[in-house]
């Protein structure tokens, strides 16, 4: 058996700005499995720093060389994985890197394509764009042409006293049509009337206005508003989504994967959100075509009734490391039906993007 891990990095098609920053690369560590015939692949959607999250792909290249390789050795299904690793605190993004290493390589063993391996599948992803932050007039054209391409909702990206001309402006630029805004914590609960100012517009949900860390105050929040809050970095697992839930902070959650430990977890979070009438989604973190594939198999579940964040490849890169990248046609993209995610990796190609590579089994 074979576990390697690398690190690649590739330019986007448009850097990504968000009120924690601005990417220009796509920094991931990508990681792959080989044994019996099967060559299995995943990333960790980790980037250089740790704005959007505690963990960056120096806590990841760590946590999993010297804790978590050891435990992939024996090939344990996913979820004995996740079980065999709770003595490790945290760490959900690296923990979510092997996991769904796991998950590709026994779909693909098993020969069954991840997103039907996952449950009842819909057989397609509704499809919604992520926006980032620009001069109001490039974010107002970029989701016109969002919504003219046929994405089902449009999400732009705000930041305290950057709200209210760019959600009006946006509002206007297309009509009548499901849109939404993420803060990626940028406000607090003393900025609540500023908050309850952008009700007049309609929003589907305003994701993770307050900090990760606060539920309590999101409560009040949600309390106070009319716009349905919608959590985000907050949500690490399916207790806090209970919690959450069941306080009031939020009537919509955004899974990602790579945030709660991985696809057992994601599809925990869906199950428990939906019997307590929570709506879900699935988000991105800007993933190459290798972690963009387990978003859309996640994004394909029949428990997930909102549109997500899975763009196809081609908006985020140029040259993606990935020779069958997803299509959007009619704001759906049809996860791989092709065992595993059924991403077939561009080996040329992803020497050329790799910085350094390690052997960890
Ligand atoms: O908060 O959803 C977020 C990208 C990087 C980090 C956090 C977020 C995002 C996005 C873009 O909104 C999602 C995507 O298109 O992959
Ligand atoms: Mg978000």
């Amino acid at each position: 058996m074979k576990l390697q891990m690398r690190l690649v990095t590739m330019p986007m098609v448009t850097p990504f700005e968000t009120s924690f920053g601005r990417e220009t690369h796509r920094n991931a560590l990508i990681f792959n499995l080989e044994h019996d015939g099967i060559s299995a692949y995943s990333e960790c959607v980790t980037d250089r720093d740790p704005h959007y999250s505690y963990e960056d792909n120096t806590t990841a290249s760590h946590i999993i060389s010297d804790y978590l390789a050891s435990r992939v050795k024996g090939l344990p299904e996913p979820s004995e994985f996740i079980e065999s690793v709770v003595d490790v605190k945290g760490h959900n993004m690296a923990k979510a890197a092997m996991e769904m290493l796991l998950w590709d390589y026994h779909s693909r063993a098993g020969n069954i394509p991840l997103h039907r391996a996952l449950g009842k599948s819909r057989g397609y992803a509704m499809v919604g764009v992520s926006i980032g932050m620009d001069s109001v007039e490039n974010v107002a054209k970029r989701a016109a042409d969002a919504k003219n391409s046929g994405y089902m909702r449009v999400k732009i990206k705000i930041k305290k006293g950057r709200e209210r001309e760019l959600v009006s402006r946006v509002r206007s630029a297309i009509g009548d049509f499901p849109m939404s805004v993420d803060a990626n914590t940028d406000y607090r609960i003393s900025d609540l009337e500023t908050l309850k100012s952008l009700d007049e517009f309609g929003l589907v949900y305003m994701e993770q206005p307050l900090e990760h860390t606060d539920i309590v105050d999101h409560a009040y929040l949600a309390k106070n508003i009319r716009t349905p809050v919608c959590l985000d970095e907050s949500i690490l697992s399916e207790e806090d989504a209970r919690k959450a839930i069941d306080i009031g902070a939020c009537k919509v959650i955004n899974i990602k994967p790579g945030r709660v430990g991985g696809l057992t977890e994601s599809v925990r979070i869906a199950k428990k959100a939906r019997e307590k009438g929570c709506h879900v989604w699935v988000g991105g973190m800007l993933e190459t075509g290798i972690g963009r594939a387990f978003n859309v198999a996640m994004a394909s579940n029949g428990l997930i009734d909102y549109p997500g964040d899975t763009s196809p490849n081609s908006r985020y890169f140029n040259r993606d490391i990935v020779r069958n990248p997803f299509k959007m046609e009619g704001g759906k993209i049809k996860p791989n039906d092709n065992p595993g995610t059924g991403v077939d990796v561009d080996r040329e190609e992803l020497e050329k993007v790799t910085v350094w590579k390690k052997d960890l089994l």
